[in-house]
């Protein structure tokens, strides 16, 4: 069932931005089956500059056309999406690997963000001012010009959403870098935007690796950059935009804590541990991979865990029963990891029994106990569906130590103490605390990190005031004070 397109995907590509033969090719794995999907050229400096250019002048247009307008062509935009969301989450599954059932989740996010986006392109608005003597000021909202998004692996076209909705709801222009791992359905996202009506060149593609992104980083035609990735990563962004004092936005990894008290619904919480863990593969930045549960109640806990672990439906995912797909390459040799932690269950390669899967990349869904706040698995991002269960005596201790990382992105907390739940939203340190659930992330409340997780936010009203800039208007009504 997995129908490969990469005649038709090549030739997208050429048609979003004219690639130069390069030696260097990259290439785009087909992680569920772990075959060659396509060949990429890396865009070089012409092909960047040129994307950036037309981005630019498409830029011009679109800012100048009512925010009414422009709410139109993304409300277009959107019902494309949602007429075709099933052929673009097969795409998604292509791309990425993750089940069918997820990747159909996160197109029905994107149509809702950009839906959400286009609400508000005609409510952006200026104050005024009253000055004295009859004077007055008022503050346009005005667009920043041209941005740039580059994209992680773990949820392509989601992201390709999450930030050009905002980005062209003000007015802006986006020229859009994907990941070098999955490449595919950004491009997608281009041509329906064209299909709705933005202008051409208004929301451009371009592909390649860190190079790539170096280049992007640095013209000088560019506004803001907005990255999604590795916290290292985001730092060299950070760096390479300071130097052209450029906005940046920068949503990077965590090890988010998820604190299960022993009052919870413990149905509820083996549920939202399971989702903090194991939605796409365990590659998503927010997941709660640090599941401290209070010790009276971990034996039972962990029994469930590891029942409905061992029961995950790893597989083909392109079938509506698969809950695991293919991860990008990552067999976890946790091993190496592990430093005295228990395996529970799973953390081994897993051979999908239908012959055409075999050299796909699988993993198993892993449980670790006798976890320590110092151990690696505990510290450091593993990237992979491996949760690791530590156990705790008091609420203030938790708190202590579930803050200990230089990350901060989200956190959850299940308990039925409704004080409890909101003293402990208030202390963790995080961007996001969910209460009795994890990782549901509605297009209406802003999503972003503390911490080294990084800044700026993304979805929610807020994320309009990081893609647009104040400009304000004086208006003297009489003469000019006669000072010299
Ligand atoms: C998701 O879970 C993995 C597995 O533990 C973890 O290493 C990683 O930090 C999480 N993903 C991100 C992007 O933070
Ligand atoms: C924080 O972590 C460090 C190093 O891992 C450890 O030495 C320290 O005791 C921890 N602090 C708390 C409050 O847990
Ligand atoms: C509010 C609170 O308790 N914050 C703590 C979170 O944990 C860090 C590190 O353990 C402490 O420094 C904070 O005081």
């Amino acid at each position: 069932s997995l129908a490969l397109l990469p005649t038709r995907l090549f030739k997208n590509m050429l048609y979003i931005v004219a690639m130069r033969a390069q030696p260097a090719y990259n290439q785009s794995i087909l992680f569920p089956a772990g075959r060659v999907l396509c060949q990429m050229v890396p865009c070089g400096s012409e092909e960047v500059d040129e994307s950036i250019k037309s981005a630019h002048s498409a830029y011009r247009k679109w800012s100048k056309m009512a925010g009414m307008e422009r709410a139109r062509v993304m409300l277009e935009a959107a019902r494309i999406i949602r007429e075709r969301r099933e052929k673009i989450a097969k795409l998604e599954v292509i791309n990425n690997g993750k089940s069918i059932t997820e990747a159909l989740v996160d197109i029905d996010i994107a149509w809702q963000c950009i839906e959400y986006y286009a609400g508000l392109a005609g409510t952006l608005a200026g104050q005024h001012v009253q000055l004295p003597g009859g004077a007055f000021a008022y503050t346009r909202r005005e667009a920043l010009g041209v941005c740039v998004g580059i994209g992680a692996f773990n949820y392509p076209f989601q992201i390709a959403s999450w930030k050009s909705a905002p980005a062209l709801a003000c007015g802006n222009a986006m020229v859009f870098k994907p990941s070098p791992m999955t490449p595919v359905t950004a491009v997608i996202l281009a041509e329906i935007y064209k299909e709705a009506g933005v202008p051409d060149g208004l929301f451009c593609v371009v592909q390649g690796g860190a190079e790539t992104g170096t280049l992007l980083c640095q013209h000088p035609m560019v506004a803001k950059v907005s990255f999604t990735g590795s916290v290292p990563t985001g730092k060299k962004v950070m760096e390479m935009s300071a130097k052209g004092v450029k906005q940046v936005t920068l949503e990077l990894g965590g090890k988010s804590p998820l604190l299960i008290f022993k009052d919870c619904e413990l149905e509820n919480a083996v549920r939202g541990a399971l989702m903090a863990n194991f939605l796409t593969q365990g590659q998503v930045c927010c997941n709660g991979t640090r599941v401290f549960v209070q010790r009276e109640i971990l034996p039972k806990f962990l029994e469930e865990v590891v029942k409905r672990t061992k029961a995950i439906a790893v597989g083909d995912p392109l079938l509506d029963g698969t809950r695991m797909g293919a991860s990008r390459g990552s067999d976890l040799t946790t091993v190496s990891f592990l430093q005295g932690a228990n395996v529970l269950c799973g953390g081994e390669p897993f051979v999908p029994s239908d012959p055409k899967l075999k050299g796909g990349y699988y993993m198993s869904p892993c449980v670790l106990d006798n976890c320590k706040d110092d151990m690696t698995c505990v510290k450091e991002e593993i990237f992979g569906p491996v949760m690791s269960v530590l156990p705790f005596d008091a609420e203030e201790e938790v708190i202590q130590r579930a803050n200990n990382t230089t990350f901060g992105l989200a956190s959850g907390v299940f308990t039925r103490d409704i004080s409890r739940a909101h003293r402990v939203a208030e202390n963790l340190e995080a961007g996001t605390c969910f209460i009795n659930n994890y990782n549901i992330s509605p297009v209406e409340v802003p999503f972003g990190g503390y911490k080294n997780s990084g800044f700026g936010r993304e979805n929610g009203q807020v994320t309009i005031e990081y893609y647009s800039q104040l400009k304000t208007v004086v208006v003297e009504m009489g003469d000019v004070e006669n000072y010299f």
